[in-house]
């Protein structure tokens, strides 16, 4: 087991209107501070989706390159591109946000429905982000919905090798409507199909964020935390800011006495070049 807790932040998503949340950080600004406060208590990597200066969720390159930047100078953070983007952006684009040169990128193992829409990634398409990342020095994270997709993961191991960096590290992300629950015998359940040698960490969307957290807490496993995946911080309570989100993660990390990585520890950790 690794002896710390390697706590992602996803802190806005493609999914949220800011006009229905005000507190999802969307500006290069409001990213750049939300980053800033969740390294000092605890986060190692951003999971990054960009928005564009009218808010909603872009691609564009340019302002790809202008928000990762703007992070890497405020922050030591691990920068991870979603290469999902938004369900309805086109392959290529998603393909194209390795342009940007981030240190690592989600990669995403299947097709899912996510909630009435449909979250599309054909093989040829997986095939290709593997590819591109093993060819650009840019370290995946293996996004999980459903527990089919680490039999895929396992595939594309088999057939393409082995990442850059050389460690496997999987986030099953659970409780999307169409994906798998966010209970502890679904992430029981994926245990035992992780690839050999792999880490993992755990994603609860919603309600489910505390029940996952705990479940992979006890089970070694790393956290995903955000506002990217919850909005809620409990019943009748909307989450005040992704610090709110991070602390509660550090917290139970320290409780399970496997306390946040730091930023230099969560690079030798996924192999990310220095
Ligand atoms: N926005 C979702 C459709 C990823 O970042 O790689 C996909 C997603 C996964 O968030
Ligand atoms: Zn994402």
């Amino acid at each position: 087991m690794t002896p710390g807790t390697l706590i992602t932040l996803a802190p806005t998503g493609a999914e949220s209107a800011k006009a229905d949340v005000p507190a999802l950080p969307v500006t290069v600004d409001e990213v750049v501070a939300t980053a800033r406060d969740c390294q000092a208590i605890g986060a190692a990597v951003i999971h990054l989706h960009v928005r564009g200066e009218d808010t909603r969720p872009t691609l564009d390159l340019g302002r790809c390159r202008e928000v990762v930047q703007a992070v890497r100078e405020a922050t030591d953070l691990v920068v991870q591109i979603s290469s999902g983007g938004a369900v309805t952006d086109p392959f290529d684009q998603r393909l194209a946000v390795l342009d940007v040169e981030p240190d690592a990128a989600s990669l995403t193992l299947g097709t899912v429905n996510f909630g009435r829409d449909v979250f599309s990634n054909p093989w040829d398409l997986i095939v290709e982000l593997h590819t591109q990342m093993q060819q650009r020095g840019i370290v995946p994270e293996y996004e999980v919905f459903d527990l089919g997709q680490l039999a895929t993961l396992q595939r594309l191991l088999d057939k393409h090798g082995a990442p850059h960096g050389g460690r496997v590290h999987v986030d099953l992300v659970m409780g999307v409507p169409g994906g798998m629950p966010g209970t502890t015998q679904a992430l029981a359940a994926c245990l035992p199909l992780l690839p050999q040698g792999s880490t993992f960490a755990a994603t609860g969307v919603g309600r489910t964020s505390l029940p996952v957290m705990l479940a992979a807490l006890s089970a070694g496993g790393h956290l995903r935390v955000g506002m990217e995946d919850t909005l809620t911080y409990a019943p009748g309570e909307p989450v005040r800011d992704n610090a709110q989100l991070v602390a509660r993660a550090a917290g139970l990390a320290r409780i399970a006495q496997r306390p946040p990585l730091t930023t230099a520890e969560a690079r030798a950790f996924l192999g990310i070049d220095n």
